[in-house]
C-alpha cells in the first residue's frame, strides 16, 4: 500500500520500499504512439510500484522486436539483458540460476516466442524457471515492418503482405501443452486486468506465461484484425473480475469476498488472487477446463481473457537443485575450490 508524503511544493506517493512511481520508470519510449506495448510497460511500472518491489532485485530480459525493446522503458534501476532473437529463454535460465533470488521479468513478442523462439519457449516453460514471461502479441513482426507472425489468424489481409494462409499458433495452448504452471491471457485495452494479472504472475513460484494481445497500430490495427483494439474490445470475454490482494491486506479480502461468486487462489508468497466469476464457474486449477475454454473460444472467435490456469504446488527450476543459500554468482574461489580431502572422496567414488 502506498502512503502520501509531502515533498517540496508537491505530494508524491511513496510505497513501502520508500520509492515513488518515478523510480520504476525507464527511458522515454521510442515506440509508435498508441502501440499496445507502451500501455503494458505502464502497467508493469504500476504493478511493481504497488507491490513495493525493489528495482535492484529485478532482472529484465528480452529478445528482438518492438516488444523486446520495451524493457528499456521501465525499471531503469534494474539489471537487464537484451538477448538475440528468440533466445531470451536460455539467457534468462542461465541468469536466474546464477542468482535465484532475483525476480525475472521477460518481455517477448509473438515473432520472438512463437516463431524463431518456439523451441526455447517450450523448454523454459517445462523447466518452470522462476520468472514472468510476457508475450506482447500483435500478430505481426512490427519491428521489421509488419510481416505475418505465427499468431496471425488465417485469412488476415494486410496491404503489403497479401493474405495469410496458415493456421495460427495459440501461445497459451502451447504453454499448457508444455506443462506450464501459470497461464494467463489479457488485452492491452484492458489495463486494469493486465495489472492484476501481472501482480499474480509476479507472486507465482515458477514460470508465469502472460499472453497479452497488444495491437500494432502501424501495421495490424484495422477493425477486422484479431489483434486490433476494436476487435479486442468487441470480442473480449473476461473469465472473471480479477483482484490481487497482497499478503498483508487480508481485510480487503474479506470485503471483496462478500459479493458474487468468488474463487480464491493463494499464491506461494501468501498473496491471494480473487476471481469473481462473471458468467461461468471457471476453475483455473483444472488443465482440462483451461483447454476446453480455449478450444471453445477459438471456435466462437472470443478473446477469452483472465487467469486460465495455475498450479501453485510444482517446484520451480532452482528448487529442484540443492543450491547453497548464497547466489551462485557471488561464490568466491574459496567456496568453489574443493579441498584435497573432498577430491579424494570424489575420486574414490568414481574409481
Ligand atoms: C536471427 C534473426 N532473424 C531475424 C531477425 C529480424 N527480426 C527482427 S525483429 C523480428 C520480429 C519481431 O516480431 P515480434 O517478436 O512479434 O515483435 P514486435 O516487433 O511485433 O513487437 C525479426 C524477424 C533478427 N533480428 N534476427
Ligand atoms: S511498429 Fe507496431 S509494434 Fe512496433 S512500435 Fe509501432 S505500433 Fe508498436
Ligand atoms: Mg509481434
Amino acid at each position: 500500500m502506498a502512503t502520501t508524503l509531502p515533498m517540496a511544493g508537491t505530494t508524491a506517493q511513496i510505497n513501502l520500499a520508500g520509492l515513488a512511481k518515478n523510480d520504476y520508470r525507464g527511458a522515454p519510449t521510442t515506440l509508435c504512439q498508441g502501440c499496445g506495448h507502451n500501455s503494458i510497460a505502464n502497467q508493469i511500472i504500476s504493478a511493481l510500484f504497488e507491490m513495493n518491489v525493489v528495482p535492484e532485485n529485478v532482472v529484465k530480459f528480452s529478445g528482438i522486436g518492438c516488444s523486446s525493446k520495451s524493457p528499456t522503458y521501465f525499471l531503469n534501476r534494474s539489471f537487464g539483458f537484451n538477448g538475440l532473437h528468440g533466445r531470451m529463454p536460455s539467457v534468462a535460465t542461465g541468469a536466474l540460476f546464477g542468482d535465484q533470488f532475483l525476480k525475472g521479468i521477460g518481455v517477448s513478442g509473438d515473432g520472438d516466442s512463437a516463431s524463431i523462439g518456439m523451441g526455447q519457449f517450450k523448454h523454459i516453460v517445462r523447466r518452470n524457471v522462476n520468472m514472468v514471461y510476457i508475450i506482447e502479441n500483435n500478430g505481426v513482426y512490427g519491428l521489421t515492418k509488419g510481416q505475418f507472425s505465427a499468431t496471425a489468424e488465417v485469412g488476415l489481409q494486410l496491404k503489403k503482405q497479401g493474405t495469410n494462409q496458415y493456421m495460427p499458433v495459440d501461445i497459451c495452448m502451447e504453454a499448457l501443452a508444455s506443462n506450464a504452471t501459470f497461464v494467463a491471457r489479457s488485452f492491452a485495452g484492458n489495463p486494469k486486468q493486465v495489472k492484476e494479472l501481472l501482480k499474480a504472475a509476479l507472486s507465482h513460484n515458477g514460470l508465469a506465461v502472460l499472453d497479452i494481445v497488444s495491437p500494432c497500430v502501424t501495421f495490424n490495427n484495422q477493425t477486422s484484425a484479431y489483434h486490433s483494439y476494436t476487435w479486442g474490445k468487441d470480442h473480449e470475454e473476461p473469465l472473471h473480475d480479477i483482484t490481487y490482494v497482497a499478503p498483508r491486506n487480508e481485510i480487503i479480502l474479506e470485503e471483496e469476498m462478500k459479493a458474487g461468486e468468488v474463487r480464491e487462489v493463494t499464491m506461494h508468497d501468501g498473496s491471494v488472487v480473487i476471481l469473481k466469476n462473471l458468467d461461468k464457474d471457471y476453475d483455473p486449477t483444472s488443465r482440462f477446463e483451461a483447454l476446453r475454454v480455449m478450444e471453445e473460444a477459438e471456435r466462437n472467435n472470443w478473446l477469452v481473457t483472465g487467469l486460465l490456469y495455475v498450479d501453485t504446488d510444482k517446484p520451480s527450476l532452482t528448487e529442484m537443485y540443492d543450491l547453497v543459500d548464497t547466489p551462485l554468482n557471488r561464490l568466491g574461489d574459496a567456496d568453489l575450490r574443493p579441498t584435497p580431502d573432498m577430491i579424494d572422496k570424489v575420486n574414490a567414488l568414481m574409481f
